[in-house]
């Protein structure tokens, strides 16, 4: 008489069958280091994932600038995005700083702060910048964007955002902070920032109050 073998657990691509019981796809999970993978339902895996913050991109218009009667009037929110998936749904969709015209301003604010002096989240804020030359700014601005929503900075209730300016012949990135005054918080949001983005040179933090009052001659209150 022939003996009916019992069903073999097979792996097809990445269906898990068990045998005759319901069928769950899972997808490996494999470590940085290549090595033994454990694995996830794929409805889990494909669930987003919501960041600690929403954040709005804005951009500032060149050529509307040039006719604007006041600094902000051509500055539009762009996107918000809640999500791992959204960020990167639209940051794989724009163009990165050295694509951008001379003269346009790209942020990424929390939600609901606007990039200016006047909003009340930046008035008693600063600013640490970090400059490069035309075209040399695309890795640290997106590696600035991934460590701001990302939450990387020990001091991260301290940000406002990061914006990148791009000028004839150069790019800055800023990171805005909220209280300029709190100098422990602002020097260790600097020392963090310059390790994220490998960034060697000293780098100086300009607070929003003397910007105004001086505009390009407002100096540095703390440099790291
Ligand atoms: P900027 O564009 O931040 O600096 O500010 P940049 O790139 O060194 O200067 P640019 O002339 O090469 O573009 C330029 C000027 O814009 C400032 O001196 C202010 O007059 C004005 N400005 C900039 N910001 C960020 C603000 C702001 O938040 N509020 C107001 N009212 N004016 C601002």
């Amino acid at each position: 008489m022939a003996v009916e073998k019992p069903p073999k657990p097979t792996v097809t691509g990445n269906r898990i069958n068990g045998g005759g019981e319901k069928v769950e796809e899972h997808v490996d999970i494999v470590r940085d280091d290549g090595s033994a993978s454990s694995k996830l339902p794929v409805a889990m895996v494909r669930q987003p994932h919501p960041l600690e913050h929403s954040w709005t991109f804005w951009f500032d218009n060149p050529s509307a600038k040039s006719r604007q009667a006041a600094w902000g009037s051509s500055i539009r929110p762009v996107y918000t995005f809640a999500t791992v998936e959204q960020f990167w749904s639209v940051y794989n969709n724009i163009h990165h700083p050295s694509k951008l015209a001379v003269g346009a301003d790209f942020h990424c604010f929390k939600c609901g702060i606007e990039p200016k002096w006047e909003d009340p989240v930046c008035a008693n804020g600063g600013k640490w910048t970090v400059n490069f030359s035309r075209g040399k700014s695309d890795a640290c601005w997106l590696y600035t964007l991934l460590a701001m929503i990302g939450e990387q900075f020990d001091h991260g209730d301290e940000i406002c955002g990061a914006v990148v300016n791009v000028r004839n012949r150069q790019e800055k990135i800023s990171i805005w902070t909220k209280n300029a005054s709190n100098e422990a918080a602002q020097l260790s949001i600097g020392k963090q920032w310059k390790e994220f983005i490998d960034y060697n040179d000293q780098i100086g933090f300009i607070f929003h109050e003397d910007a105004k009052k001086h505009d390009r001659a407002a100096k540095n209150k703390y440099a790291v």
